[in-house]
């Protein structure tokens, strides 16, 4: 038995003008009923620390950068990372990376529980689109905000297990898992910020958009084995409203926890790593079962 008690940490909505230090001391709140529940590790969603601002169209993209950390940590979030460390929990979380050369990725960081960042991933599947477009109900201008990520699908053995990370649209595609399933993954780590409405055809019902993000995050738990712990910003951010549908995963791709509000809400489960030993032993042995010679498309142009 390897298990590791696990906090994923839902945020209600954070307004434009809330400020990262309002955010911070939130997720403080949160970890603290973590701490009390007794979890070693606490998930936080995509951009944590700020509004969903993709959605807020800057004709000079230089001004956006208001929203993005050009060092992690730094002042504002220093207290995430002492009060983990003092708890002996491990921590992740999602913000906007600035770095040194002038680059914009849309990030999530894996703490230890030493306080030590021992994991980097930069979101891969951006979703939208690069300018103002009337004809939608909102803008989701990530494309316009942020580069690819350029660090692949690693994982990372640390905390007991192995770990991997992806951000929000990366959780539709069937590569995201597979990727780190092939590296042995145990668990994944994955925030998101999933409009209610699709901004083009109002017609997608919230439940339907509910059910593919759990579809998807059900499927890619079953058909790597590995828990997926899965966590939403959700709520009415300036009038845009995000869905819910914050997640414990097991890797049988069963729903083990979920939140009930659409607020601060942590749900915890203690999730076995070893609980994944039987389906990469059997159905999802990669080395035995997979037909490589017949996947040539997946990475054809
Ligand atoms: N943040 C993020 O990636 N959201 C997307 C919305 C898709 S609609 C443009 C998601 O896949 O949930």
């Amino acid at each position: 038995m390897r298990e590791i008690k696990v906090a994923a940490a839902q945020l209600g909505p954070i307004q434009k003008a809330e400020s990262r230090e309002e955010v911070v001391s939130r997720m403080l709140a949160l970890m603290e009923e973590a701490k009390t529940a007794g979890c070693n590790l606490i998930v936080y969603p995509e951009l944590a620390l700020t509004t969903f601002f993709p959605r807020w169209y800057h004709e000079n993209r230089a001004e956006a950068d208001e929203w993005f950390e050009a060092e992690m940590p730094n002042a504002a979030t220093q207290p995430l990372f002492d009060k983990a460390k003092e708890y002996g929990m491990g921590l992740s979380f999602g913000y906007a990376e600035l770095t040194e050369d002038g680059h914009h990725f849309n990030t999530s960081i894996l703490v230890d529980p030493q306080g030590k960042i021992v994991g980097k991933y930069r979101k891969i599947h951006l979703p939208g689109h690069v300018e103002y477009e009337p004809e939608r109900t909102h803008q989701h201008l990530e494309k316009r905000y942020f580069e690819p990520g350029d660090l692949g699908f690693p994982v990372w053995r640390t905390m007991g297990g192995i770990f991997g990370m992806a951000i929000c649209n990366d959780r539709r595609w069937p590569e995201t898992y597979r990727e780190m399933g092939l590296q042995g993954v145990e668990m994944i780590v994955l925030g998101f910020n999933t409009p209610s409405v699709n901004n083009l055809r109002g017609a997608e019902a919230l439940n339907q958009r509910l059910f593919h993000h759990k579809l998807s995050v059900q499927a890619g738990a079953y058909q790597n084995s590995t828990w997926v712990i899965a966590v939403a910003k959700a709520g009415s951010e300036d009038g845009n409203h995000l869905m819910a549908g914050t997640v414990i995963v097991n890797p049988d791709g069963e729903i083990v926890a979920e939140t009930k509000t659409e607020g601060d809400e942590i749900i915890v489960h203690a999730c076995d790593l070893d609980d994944t030993v039987f389906g990469k032993e059997t159905v999802f042995d990669f080395k035995r079962h997979r037909r490589i010679e017949h996947y040539g498309r997946i990475t054809a142009q």
